[in-house]
């Protein structure tokens, strides 16, 4: 970043201290990854100097025959990873994406059932103070008190006492499985859409280390930059034909427009939400895409499980509470309950002291509020794709359960600092 160096000395440094903390600091938020500098590259390109509203080979604006041609292919390797009929990819993240297509599929005070924010939903998933609960209406489903999993016989009777029209799974903490078949299945027998919100998984899904919600899911959407290791972003991916058309009194023009999910899904994104695509993030996720269909990402995927189940494992056997008792994905939700209620701020700062980067998080029938939640999220995307294995999760785990057990100890945090800086120089990246 020379010409940046020279012109803009604060920026420059700035991004400079942000580089040397990613270098430096065991980052282990689950929605977050370190990119190839290919991707980096891509997003910091002159693609973001044009405007190309519409789609390819359908613009408003001249001069998009480069364009066109990187969409198409960023399309066509989506596809190709993971198996949609139809792909959008110009929303610019994912609240934008999901917005788009509660837009496209829903009329103004139809009914949202997705998982409740504090058991590991999303805003966007019908959360009181989010758009989706203002327009939509919203009726959460929960995981089990016990176990901390989805109870599927719940979510069924919920959804046929509440007859939604979309049901959304997906999360941003459940560490299990998520049964994507049997979410569709009960969406079919309640007449309601199905939509997977994959964003946390989709590296894990491209990569063969997660069932996919394909091909039967309605609609599937994903950010492209957390296990998918892309650039900021996101996408749609849907089925070409709307199972659940409302046709009643359309003439025949009318009823093609109405069956067809996918032109319903690009008019909601544009014009309906968005203006001009970002091109430069589309060209990195294509980049992003070349690189998770090589064989090499297969292995990566399912490394970052290995790793998540190695570091499950040592948590627990140094007496850390984990919500479910375990994980079969990319992350960990820590309940700090039997410690003490709300202090997952706490443990977060405590962790970060000792160069560890987590997020405080509630945990399922958190006895605190979201803002003193009485958990901690972790992940292993990054370290995985620094090169750790199994080996250092162990080292990591002990470290992470040692702060938990006294995060007020500075010599302790002081220490463990030395050892975790030691470890992000073997495994160096940028
Ligand atoms: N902010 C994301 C996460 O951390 O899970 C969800 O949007």
């Amino acid at each position: 970043m020379l010409e940046l160096k020279d012109s803009d000395s604060a920026v420059y440094s700035l991004v400079q201290g942000e580089l040397e903390r990613q270098k430096d600091v065991l980052n282990m938020i689950p929605s977050e990854n370190y990119v190839s500098k290919a991707v980096l590259e891509a997003t910091g390109s002159v693609l973001c100097n044009k405007y190309s509203e519409g789609y390819a080979k359908r613009r408003y604006y001249q001069g998009n025959q480069w364009i066109d041609e990187i969409e198409l292919l960023a399309i066509e390797r989506a596809k190709k990873l993971f198996g949609a009929e139809h792909v959008n990819l110009q929303p610019y993240s994912g609240s934008p994406a999901n917005a788009a297509i509660y837009f496209a599929l829903l009329k103004l005070g139809d009914k949202i059932m997705g998982m409740r924010l504090d058991m590991g939903g999303h805003l966007t998933h019908g959360h009181t103070v989010n758009f989706s609960s203002r327009f939509y209406k919203s009726s959460p489903y929960t995981v089990d008190r016990e176990t901390g999993m989805l109870d599927m016989d719940a979510v069924r009777k919920l959804a046929e006492t509440e007859k939604p029209q979309i049901i959304v799974s997906g999360y941003t903490a459940y560490p299990r499985t998520i049964p994507f078949k049997e979410f569709h299945e009960i969406s079919e027998s309640v007449g309601a859409y199905s939509m997977a919100d994959i964003s946390h998984i989709a590296g894990l899904v491209a990569g063969g280390a997660h069932p996919s919600p394909f091909p039967f899911t309605d609609v599937v959407m994903t950010t492209t930059h957390k296990t998918l290791r892309g650039p900021r972003g996101a996408m749609i991916m849907c089925r070409k034909n709307d199972r659940l058309a409302r046709t009643e009194g359309l003439d025949e023009k009318e009823t093609e427009k109405a069956k067809d999910m996918a032109g319903k899904i690009d008019r909601a994104v544009f014009p309906g939400l968005q203006g001009g695509p970002h091109d430069n993030v589309t060209a990195a996720k294509a980049v992003a895409f070349g690189e998770a269909l090589k064989p090499e990402f297969k292995v990566y995927a399912h490394q970052i499980v290995a790793n998540a189940k190695a570091l499950a494992k040592t948590l627990m056997d140094n007496n850390v509470k984990l919500v479910s008792d375990g994980t079969d994905n990319h992350l960990i939700l820590i309940d700090l309950t039997p410690i003490g209620i709300g202090l997952g701020k706490k443990i977060a700062v405590a962790l970060e002291e000792a160069g560890i980067c987590t997020n405080a998080n509630t945990v399922p029938y958190d006895q605190s509020t979201p803002f003193k939640p009485s958990g901690v999220r972790i992940g292993t995307p990054i370290l995985t794709t620094r090169g750790m294995k199994e080996t250092e999760m162990k080292l990591v785990g002990e470290w992470i359960a040692k702060v938990i057990h006294s995060p007020d100890d500075a010599a302790l945090k002081a220490k463990i600092r030395g050892e975790t800086k030691e470890l992000c120089n073997k495994f160096a990246f940028y």
